[in-house]
């Protein structure tokens, strides 16, 4: 293995800054300029008025906690859906079924998102999301684009994940950014390498229950695992992740975890991880099912790869996978083959931590080095499998055919891509249209809005003979990873039908009712176009009055069985906001400890009349 350039640790800030700062405004401010001006590829992106757009675009949202969603080729936004954080648009994180699924958090940091996959493909059921902020992964169901349900990931910290879930959704893998002791008990930092764990997760997702589950865990050296991928066809048993710091430092990390000329690809086949849960060769930890590799052998193989790897992505075939450098500026693509013959043959190069390192020389196929790209993150692929690989120091996609290293195209982008995602990417058979780079520092792309800058998302049309960015949205903080896909794979529906086994559901007016028991007061009421009904028999039947320190319970179903219309339902004052859609029943739970007199309103523009949808919600001093 040669030997990288190596960029001097404690220099990479400022390298990364000059760099940017020094290629990014001469000519490549040009390009991008002139193609932005151009009107051929202004009608490209332009979807008139009543037509709709032909993916969608599933953009992380980062540590804002949520998703956003775009329509391509317009980049037009469409909507947030909330998933880690609290939104009051929706009321989520206010009523009591998100209020639950948050698990008492505030926030979240949604890196990657990955869709549901059938024999490889996206089916458009479900999307998985993890949160590396508070250690949870969440699931959204694509009929209502709401999420449905979230997990607390125990004995980790900071699962980052990538598009990792296997061929048929048998496993949402997870692992850990941050390595910390089972459990996350206290243990000093000098007993790091004894005491710590990075711990990857394998989640299951019961679709007819629609919960997420940890099926069994391992606890793997402590390092940081970043990025990873599912085998496809022949390597579907298989999945990769990249590790960073196997220098095992504990501060100073910048320089200290890229110490070593090499750290690792693990490489594990998550059959045999299944094979040895049933097998029962597990220690139950805190209930969990933990696998410690150094004393139940097999299944999981150490790939050397040039220090400190950020993505490692499988081309479309299953026939490869390809790390990007990140400190090194290459890509390495090895051979899955080439990885089953070392391990049939156990052609080892010794151990660590009790895991077998395989030889780089009998996995590598070949290392790929395009002239003065620099920073290689991830990479996507287009209908011929070629791939694309942001760089991010020197700001560009390159283009490159993974079965010969030449490379084909390259394109600026403005200005530090991360990842980028092609339209259909980490399916087994992409679309090749289209290819979005999701770029970090913009600059100064838009308007400005003070000294902290949108992130923008570059569209880019890969028809033609060269690369050609052609729009640009801009986006909040921030995408990492995003998914695209074909807009009529996704079946959403109108309205919620009616849920007769639902007991805090009414959906006639005179079933409305205000139940007292001692000091809890259950309210079953209905919002409609355009008023609330809590109890039709009452003289006010849009009040209700409680006594203060009553413990109260809104169940507002909404009647309204009409696409779009939406209402909300706020008390002002109390810091109390909902949402039910149509046919929806959701509710609020909380004490009434303050007396006073408060307005209730819809929140949600429903009718001419959506300005009268209010009333009164009393509270009886003591
Ligand atoms: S990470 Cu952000 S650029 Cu979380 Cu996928 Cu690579
Ligand atoms: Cu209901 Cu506005």
């Amino acid at each position: 293995m040669k030997k990288w350039v190596p960029i001097a640790s404690g220099l990479l800030a400022g390298f990364i800054a000059a760099t940017i700062s020094f290629a990014d405004f001469s000519s490549k401010t040009d390009t991008q300029t002139a193609s932005a001006g151009n009107k051929s590829d202004a009608e490209k992106v332009y979807v008139p008025f009543g037509k709709k757009d032909d993916y969608y675009l599933f953009a992380s949202g980062g540590h804002s906690g949520q998703m956003f969603i775009y329509g391509v080729p317009s980049m037009r936004k469409i909507r947030t859906i909330p998933v880690f954080s609290q939104d009051s648009a929706t009321g989520y994180g206010f009523d009591e079924h998100s209020k639950k699924l948050m698990g008492g958090y505030t926030w979240g940091d949604l890196h990657h998102p990955a869709f549901s996959e059938k024999n490889g493909d996206y089916d458009g059921k479900w999307m998985f999301a993890t949160d590396v902020g508070n250690s949870r992964a969440a699931v959204v169901d694509l009929k209502t684009f709401t999420t449905k349900d979230i997990i607390k990931v125990p004995n980790t910290a900071g699962p980052h994940c990538a598009a990792f879930v296997t061929e048929n959704t048998e496993y949402m893998f997870l692992p850990t950014r941050f390595a910390v002791p089972l459990g996350q008990k206290y243990e000093s930092l000098d007993d790091y390498s004894s005491k710590y764990r990075g711990v990857m997760s394998a989640v299951t997702f019961d679709e007819k229950k629609v919960k997420l589950n940890i099926a069994y865990q391992v606890a793997l050296p402590p390092w940081s695992y970043d990025l990873s991928d599912a085998g496809k066809k022949g390597s579907k048993d298989w999945a990769v992740m990249t590790t960073y710091n196997t220098e095992e430092a504990t501060t100073t990390m910048e320089v200290n975890a890229s110490q070593a000329d090499r750290d690792y690809i693990v490489l594990f086949n998550w059959k045999e991880l299944e094979k040895m849960v049933k097998e029962g060769k597990y220690e139950d930890v805190g209930g969990q099912k933990m696998i410690f590799p150094e004393k139940q052998k097999g299944g999981i193989y150490l790939v050397p790869v040039a220090k400190s790897p950020h993505g490692v992505d499988v081309t479309p075939d299953g026939n490869y996978f390809i790390a990007s450098g990140k400190l090194a500026p290459a890509m390495t693509v090895f051979s899955f083959e080439k990885a089953f013959k070392a391990v049939e043959n156990k052609e080892f190069a010794g151990e660590r931590n009790g895991i077998p390192i395989l030889k780089y020389e009998s996995v590598m196929e070949r290392e790929v080095n395009p002239e003065n790209a620099l920073g290689p993150l991830h990479t996507q692929f287009d209908d011929k499998g070629m791939a694309y690989t942001t760089m991010f120091i020197s700001s560009e996609i390159v283009k490159w055919d993974p079965n010969t290293g030449k490379t084909l195209d390259r394109v600026p982008v403005q200005y530090s891509p991360g990842h980028s995602v092609a339209a259909e990417g980490d399916t087994v058979a992409p679309d090749g249209k289209w290819i979005i780079a999701l770029n970090k520092i913009a600059k100064d792309t838009y308007l400005s809005v003070g000294p902290s800058h949108p992130e923008s998302m570059q569209l880019i049309d890969l028809s033609g003979e060269k690369m050609k960015v052609v729009q640009s949205a801009p986006v909040d903080p921030e995408p990492h990873y995003a998914q695209m896909i074909k807009a009529d794979k996704i079946k959403t529906i109108e309205v919620y039908q009616k849920d007769s086994k639902n007991k805090d559901a009414v959906y006639n007016q005179k079933d409305t009712k205000i139940v007292r028991k001692g000091n809890e007061v259950h309210v079953y009421g209905i919002a409609m176009r355009s008023r609330f009904i809590f109890d039709a028999k009452s003289k006010r039947p849009d009040v209700i009055e409680v006594n203060e320190g009553d413990h109260v319970f809104i169940h507002l179903t909404n009647i309204d069985f009409d696409e779009d219309i939406t209402h909300g339902f706020a008390i002002n004052d109390y810091d109390l906001n909902m949402e039910v859609q149509p046919g929806q029943t959701n509710t609020l739970e909380f004490t009434a400890d303050k007396a006073g007199t408060f307005p209730l309103y819809c929140t949600n523009f429903c009718s001419a009349l959506h300005q009268e949808m209010n009333g009164y919600f009393l509270v009886k001093p003591k």
